[in-house]
């Protein structure tokens, strides 16, 4: 993960330009993931501000394929040009570049990663132990229950 980062996820700045970098967490395997995010031709599945999107050049798979998005309204914004840089389905990362259009960014480029997390331990003894406790308030409300009738 940390390879990850510094390798794709850093840049060495340029005058006037600035960088960010934002992790989310998600509670699901890579393999349900990832196919959204390597999607190049079809972003509105995942991008919320997206109207609509159509391949210009390539397939949506090869490197330099473009794709022309239009941007829903309410933003300062209404289409962007944009070319895929990288897509590596073993590293799991996919990477674009603004190359024009209606809007306020320059110079803008992208990159997502998909890695996988172990669970960590804390998680793993906290749902063990919580299974088990559940299993016995399951027992214990039944027992409660049938008292009840009984009296
Ligand atoms: C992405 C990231 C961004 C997209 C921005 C930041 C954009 O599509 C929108 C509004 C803008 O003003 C710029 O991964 C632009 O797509 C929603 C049109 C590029």
């Amino acid at each position: 993960l940390d390879k990850t980062i510094e390798t794709y996820h850093t840049f060495s700045p340029s005058p006037n330009t600035c960088t960010s970098f934002i992790k989310q967490r998600i509670d699901a395997p890579l393999t349900n993931i990832w196919p959204f995010v390597r999607d190049f031709a079809n972003p509105k599945r995942y991008k919320s501000f997206i109207k609509s999107c159509k391949i210009r050049a390539g397939d949506g798979e090869v490197i330099g394929s473009i794709r022309d998005v239009a941007i829903i309204s309410g933003l300062p914004a209404s289409s962007s040009i944009e070319r895929l840089e990288m897509l590596d389905d073993e590293k799991h990362i996919l990477s674009f570049k603004i190359l024009g259009g209606d809007h306020r960014l320059q110079n803008y480029c992208s990159v997502t990663s998909v890695c996988e997390f172990e669970k960590e331990s804390e998680e793993e003894t906290r749902s063990f132990v919580n299974t088990l406790v559940k299993t016995n308030l399951g027992k214990l409300e039944k027992l409660a229950m049938a008292s009840l009738k009984g009296n």
